[in-house]
């Protein structure tokens, strides 16, 4: 092969202060782990000697912690996009020592194409396999790949042997054109491919590659509770029940779920469910559960931006791909989370929110208003464009010091126009077709747990009445005795009234 082989020390080492990197990758699946390590030694080395060290990154979702976590320790971040879970990082952005910009996952790519974030230098990629003419194979997790390695200067490959190269052809590569009069995205189902199996770059931008054998940096699962069971028992049967009624087709519709234990629980409770049929997933990330179902013939096909699995079950599907080759596709995150294909192709949407108001506004990234927890992720791309949207998370958090159902979000993702239902363990309110009065009432009777139920009553009668009503010195007045006295169920509206 006549590409630079490299430690990664040495690639780590052409990487220059105040550049912007890109990343391959969508969760710790497919993100490059040996390059950004080095990275951050070479940071912590130069500030010791007090010499200026930072990078921008730009990558598909969250990284490992070899990436973000590392990074972040190294003081080696200066602005990153978008999404990401990493601990460290998320104390550093909510100190204020990172410039963190929360974007729509499907539109980083168009962001970049643009120049809205500055030039990527660097693009860091890890592969299963690269040839001579400049075809790069992904690994299990693809984001935003094409797009920062055809804008790139330059291009570091980490050739990663812990990744099979059974992956080869599992990919669908497709970049989307810039406006104006684009053509539509030609996907009307899940398994349509439209791309290549491989990002085909001009070799001469491959400065280096690095061997490496490191396995994914994946997140585990706690084990399902009884919390997360029923949420995933709610929303199979209002699933089943829509079916029933003719709403959802009884060839079903296609299925998004976001990343956790609940969207795992929602799954798991989907595949119990013998009155839903096998479903196909037009989706982001494919979990643990994902895998499971396919196995046993309840999922059809699954079209993903990433394998966002275990390690014992990447190994399966990598020893089982004849089995898996024709069941799931991996895609660009500006595809697989494509406005336009998931309205077209009518897709059922599951996320997290952190806190649901009343009204039916859903905030899922900001604690208390304030504190970044993760980012918006995909949730955003899908719920807005979806045939039916749904929102889950448990009535309570922090030990039910937290009511979820909240008068006003203290901080809005999604909006009142855009989430259909809202599922916690105590039930389901359907959303479609309501004032903001019905929901209000739905929301607080079906979804708010007992010991908040009352208050909640108690805010809309202390509301001044209009389309959607509130009393504004109190919208936040549970948020704000949860900060003063650590549990909101200490709230007294008689505090507030004026
Ligand atoms: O904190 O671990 O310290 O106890 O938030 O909450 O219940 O474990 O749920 O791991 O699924 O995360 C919305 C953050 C939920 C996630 C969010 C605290 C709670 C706990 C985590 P502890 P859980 P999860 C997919 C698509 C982004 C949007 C999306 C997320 C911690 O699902 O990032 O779905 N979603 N994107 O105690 C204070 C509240 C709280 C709260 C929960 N109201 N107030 N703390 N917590 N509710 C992603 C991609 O696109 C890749």
């Amino acid at each position: 092969m006549s590409f630079t082989f490299m430690s990664a020390a040495e690639a780590a080492s052409l990487i220059k202060d105040g550049e912007i990197l890109g990343l391959s990758g969508f969760t710790p699946a497919g993100t490059p782990k040996a390059v950004v390590s080095e990275l951050a030694k070479i940071a912590e080395e130069k500030h010791a000697r007090g010499e200026q060290f930072q990078v921008g990154i730009i990558t598909g979702a969250s990284t490992g912690d070899s990436c973000d976590g590392a990074l972040t320790r190294a003081k080696a971040i200066s602005f990153r996009a978008p999404y990401t879970t990493n601990t460290d990082f998320r104390k550093a952005v909510n100190n204020g020592e990172i410039r963190y910009t929360d974007i729509h996952l499907s539109q980083l790519a168009q962001r970049l194409r643009s120049g809205f974030l500055g030039h990527v230098s660097t693009a860091i990629i890890e592969a299963c396999e690269i040839t001579d003419d400049g075809r790069i194979y992904l690994t299990a997790g693809v984001g935003v790949t094409p797009t920062v390695a055809r804008l790139a200067d330059r291009i570091i490959v980490e050739l990663n042997a812990a990744h099979s190269k059974n992956l080869i052809g599992m990919h669908d590569l497709y970049e989307m054109e810039r406006p104006p009069y684009r053509r539509p995205i030609p996907i009307v189902r899940p398994s349509d491919r439209i791309g290549l199996p491989y990002i085909q770059v001009d070799p001469s931008k491959i400065v280096g590659v690095v061997e490496v054998n490191i396995p994914d940096e994946a997140r585990g699962f706690h084990d399902s509770d009884p919390v997360t069971d029923k949420i995933g028992q709610n929303v199979a049967e209002f699933l089943a029940a829509d079916m029933r009624r003719g709403v959802i087709p009884s060839t079903f519709l296609p299925l998004q779920s976001g990343v956790g234990n609940i969207a795992n629980a929602v799954l798991s409770a989907l595949g119990k469910d013998s009155s839903i049929p096998p479903f196909e997933m037009y989706t982001e990330v494919i979990q643990n559960s994902v895998i499971k179902l396919i196995k046993e013939g309840r999922i059809k096909f699954g079209s993903t931006c990433s394998l966002s699995v275990t390690n014992d079950c990447l190994q399966d599907i990598y020893d089982n791909m004849d089995f898996f080759r024709h069941k799931l596709i991996l895609r660009p995150s500006e595809i697989s989370n494509c406005p336009e294909v998931v309205r077209r192709i009518g897709v059922i949407t599951m996320n997290t929110a952190i806190e649901a108001d009343i009204y039916g506004n859903v905030n899922s990234t900001h604690i208390c208003g304030t504190k970044m927890m993760n980012g918006i992720g995909g949730s955003g791309d899908f719920t807005r464009s979806a045939y039916i949207s749904i929102f889950s998370c448990p009535s309570t958090a922090k030990g039910g010091c937290i009511s979820s159902i909240v008068p006003m979000v203290s901080h809005q993702d999604h909006s009142e126009h855009s989430v259909n239902v809202i599922v916690t363990e105590q039930g389901v309110a359907d959303l479609r077709g309501k004032s903001p009065m019905e929901r209000a009432k739905t929301v607080i009777e079906n979804c708010a747990h007992p010991d908040y139920k009352q208050l909640l009553w108690d805010y809309l009668k202390i509301s001044t009445k209009g389309q959607t009503s509130h009393y504004l010195p109190a919208v936040l007045g549970m948020h704000q005795v949860f900060m003063e006295k650590g549990d909101m169920r200490l709230t007294n509206w008689a505090d507030f009234v004026k």
